[in-house]
C-alpha cells in the first residue's frame, strides 16, 4: 500500500496521505514523496494550487512517525532522530514557503506533526469533527513543527495551554481561537476539492472557499479564556502549576493541573521557556529552523525515548521522566537545552 497518493487534479497538485491505520502518522517516506511533489509542483505552470487531505475520516494525520525517529534512535545512533527531523522539518518548511495557495482539507485527529502540515498550509479548512492538539509534552519532546510560530494565533495564554498540556480542542474553538481558517461540512469536502481544482487564481481559491464556509459547532472553552490567563500567565512554570492546582474545582483546570503533574517536566519547560524567554520567530520557517536544533537536543535526552515506549510502545502510560517534576527544573537548565553550539543546521 502506498501511504501517500499524488494525483493532480484540474489546476490542483492533490496530496491524499493514506496511512490510516497509523492515523496518518508521517514517515520519513512519506514526507519526502510530499517534498519531492511540491519541489515539481512549484516549477508546474498548470499547477495554480495545492491540495492536501486525508483518505480517512478518522484522522488528517496523528503526528511525525515518532516510533521511527525511536528506532533510528536505537539501531542507528545517539543522534539518529537527527535523519527523521531533517526530513520531516525539511518539507515544513518548503510547505511554509510555498508560492502557490496550499489548502489543508482536515477531518479527525490533527495532532502534532499534522497539525503543523495543516497549519503552514495558507488555509486550514476543518469540520466540525476535528480534535486538535500539540500532544508532544507526553512523549518527552516539545510542540514542534513550528508551533511556537503558528500558536500565536491565539491568545498567548492559549497557546501556552495547548503546547504545554497538549490538550484537545474542537472545532469551535479552533475557529473561535483562529486557529483555523474556516469550517465546512466534511461532507461537502470532495465537492470543494472539486471546485478548487477549477480555480486559476489565489481569488479564485479565496472565493471558492467562501462559498464553502459553515458556522462552526459551539465553542467549549472559548468563554474560559479569563480562566486560562489566570492560570498561564504566571511568571514562573512553579506558578503555573499552583495556578491550575487552585482552578481545579473546574473540569478543564483539574485537566490542566494533571496535565501538568504527568506530562515530561523538560519538554513542559522547553516550550514554556521558547515562548516567555526566546525571540518571537517572524516567519514560520524560522520557527522551524530553531525548532530542529531544539529537537537534536531534546531526542537525546533520554525522556524522549522513555516518552515514546510509555505512550505508544509499551502503552504503560507510566514514564520515569528525569528529572521527574517541575520543581526540580531550573532556568540555568532550560537555558542549557537552548544552548545550539556544535548542532548543524536544518539543511537547506
Ligand atoms: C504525542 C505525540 C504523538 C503521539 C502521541 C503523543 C505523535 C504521533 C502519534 C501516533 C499516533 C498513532 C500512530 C502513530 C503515531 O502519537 O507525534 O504511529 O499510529 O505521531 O502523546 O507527539
Amino acid at each position: 500500500m502506498t501511504h501517500l497518493i499524488l494525483s493532480q487534479d484540474g489546476h490542483a497538485g492533490v496530496m491524499t496521505l493514506n496511512r490510516p491505520e497509523a492515523l496518518n502518522a508521517l514517515s520519513i517516506e512519506m514526507v519526502q514523496k510530499m517534498s519531492e511533489a511540491l519541489d515539481k509542483w512549484r516549477d508546474d505552470e498548470a499547477i495554480k494550487l495545492v491540495i492536501i487531505r486525508s483518505s480517512s475520516e478518522r484522522a488528517f494525520c496523528a503526528g511525525g512517525d515518532v516510533r521511527e525517529a525511536v528506532s533510528l534512535i536505537k539501531e542507528v545512533s545517539d543522534d539518529g532522530a537527527r535523519a527523521y527531523f531533517t526530513a520531516e522539518y525539511g518539507f515544513d518548511r518548503r510547505l511554509a514557503t510555498f508560492p502557490k495557495p496550499v489548502v489543508a482539507l482536515v477531518d479527525g485527529v490533527v495532532m502534532g506533526g499534522g497539525f503543523g502540515v495543516a497549519r503552514l498550509a495558507d488555509f486550514m479548512v476543518i469540520s466540525s469533527q476535528i480534535k486538535m492538539a500539540m500532544p508532544e509534552t507526553a512523549i518527552g519532546l516539545f510542540p514542534d513543527v513550528g508551533a511556537s510560530y503558528f500558536l500565536r494565533r491565539a491568545p498567548f495564554a492559549v497557546a501556552l495551554m495547548m503546547g504545554m498540556t497538549g490538550t484537545i480542542v474542537g472545532a469551535g474553538d479552533a475557529c473561535a481561537w483562529h486557529l483555523a481558517d474556516m469550517h465546512c461540512n466534511a461532507d461537502h469536502f470532495d465537492a470543494l476539492a472539486r471546485a478548487l481544482s477549477q480555480a486559476e487564481t489565489d481569488e479564485q481559491v479565496r472565493t471558492t472557499l467562501s462559498a464553502y464556509e459553515s458556522a462552526p459547532p459551539p465553542a467549549e472553552m472559548a468563554h474560559k479564556l479569563g480562566l486560562i490567563e489566570d492560570i498561564f500567565n504566571q511568571d514562573s512554570l512553579q506558578n503555573i502549576c499552583d495556578a491550575a492546582r487552585r482552578a481545579q474545582d473546574d473540569s478543564h483546570g483539574a485537566n490542566w493541573a494533571a496535565a501538568l503533574e504527568e506530562r515530561c517536566p523538560s519538554s513542559i519547560g522547553a516550550f514554556w521557556y521558547m515562548m516567555r524567554h526566546l525571540d518571537v520567530p517572524q516567519t514560520a520557517a524560522q520557527a522551524i529552523e530553531r525548532d530542529f536544533f531544539l529537537a537534536c537536543k531534546m531526542t537525546a535526552r533520554p525522556d524522549f525515548v522513555e516518552g515514546v515506549r510509555a505512550v505508544l510502545l509499551d502503552k504503560d502510560n507510566q514514564p520515569h521522566w528525569s528529572p521527574r517534576a517541575i520543581s526540580e527544573i531550573t532556568d540555568e537548565g532550560l537555558a542549557d537545552l537552548f544552548d545550539f553550539a556544535g548542532i548543524t543546521p536544518l539543511p537547506e
